[in-house]
């Protein structure tokens, strides 16, 4: 743990060795799939936030003014004082909507992109210079403990932008699970579930005409090529983004556009042509399917807040 004034930093992640080995496993499988995880490098991160401006990425700015609309009902159920945990924190923008008001007694930012969290958590500090940050580098996928967990200091967690998505119904299940057991009983959870809507919406909201979600898609081989000195080429691989009425999901893929062999690490993988490695899961959920599925994981439902054209969901859960 080291820390700069009151920002205390604890790093909980081995990056190399995970991407490595998930990358070498993922391409092995039959059909081929990396975690979405490994888009959040430095560049990742960036193209993210650009994403999350475009016109056709409608859940970002939803989620916020649905936080702005109902702030004060949100702080009354999350509760002052309490040591505040942010599942996938990024540039820690939507957390200043509450900061102001909720005025915790500490706030821990969680993130898998080091460099992305320790930016976003110096910046937060010059805004915020009197709040306690235990900026923490982890992934919230996995199993971590929390490294800083003071006794008597209530606890919440916000989970905000649909980052639940990216996990299979079963994952979002566990992972739940997870936080409910290091949350503790009473304590309350605030999480922002994108809804099932309008195939068309959801299809162009992945497939923007810039084409910033296509580099997001592709800079997964362009870091492959970095850190672990593979040889895709970006040409013989296409951005495929389509919403999976069955499933209930958008699913992003990278499609090879010829019959060709890339090399990782000594080992060859060979893509025929139009095959695709998948690349993230965007699971969409109703309101009383998310409620239904947080219940299973050992959530009351509070309380749900939706914007006026039902586009986005944050839900106000409490550990049974
Ligand atoms: C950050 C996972 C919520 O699935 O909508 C945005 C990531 N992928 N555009 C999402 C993403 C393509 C985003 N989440």
């Amino acid at each position: 743990m080291s820390s700069l004034a009151n920002i205390h930093f604890y790093d909980l992640h081995p990056p190399l060795a995970n991407l490595k080995e998930e990358v070498l496993q993922g391409l092995s499988t039959s059909p081929k799939a990396i975690s979405p995880k490994f888009f959040y490098d430095e560049y990742g991160s960036q193209l993210f936030d650009q994403i999350t401006e475009l016109e056709e990425y409608y859940p970002t700015r939803t989620e916020i003014t649905i936080l702005e609309e109902y702030a004060d009902e949100i702080v009354a159920f999350l509760g002052k004082d309490a040591l505040l945990i942010e599942l996938g924190s990024g540039s820690s923008q939507k957390i200043r909507l509450l900061l102001d008001a909720l005025k915790p007694a500490a706030y821990m930012p969680i993130d898998i992109s080091k460099a992305h969290l320790l930016k976003s958590a110096q910046t937060l500090f010059n805004d915020y210079p009197h709040l306690d940050i235990h900026a923490t580098c982890a992934d919230y996928s996995d199993h971590f403990h929390l490294p800083y967990n003071p006794e008597k200091v209530p606890k919440a967690a916000f989970f905000p932008g649909s980052s639940i998505g990216n996990f299979e119904p079963s994952q979002a299940y566990a992972f739940l699970k997870r936080v409910a057991d290091f949350l503790g009983k009473n304590s309350t959870l605030l999480i922002g579930v994108d809804m099932k809507k309008d195939p068309q919406r959801l299809n162009e909201a992945y497939n923007d005409a810039k084409g910033v979600t296509a580099a997001f898609n592709l800079n997964l081989l362009q870091r492959i090529n970095q850190e672990l000195d593979a040889n895709f080429e970006m040409d013989y691989f296409k951005h495929y983004a389509f919403y999976n009425p069955q499933l209930g999901r958008i699913e992003m893929h990278l499609m090879s556009n010829i019959p060709h062999e890339v090399h990782i690490d000594g080992q060859a993988f060979y893509f025929k042509e139009n095959e695709t490695i998948h690349t993230e899961s965007s699971y969409k959920y109703t309101i009383d399917e998310f409620q239904a599925l947080a219940q299973t994981a050992g959530f009351q439902a509070v309380k749900v807040w939706t914007d006026k054209a039902r586009l986005f969901s944050v839900h106000c859960l409490r550990v049974i």
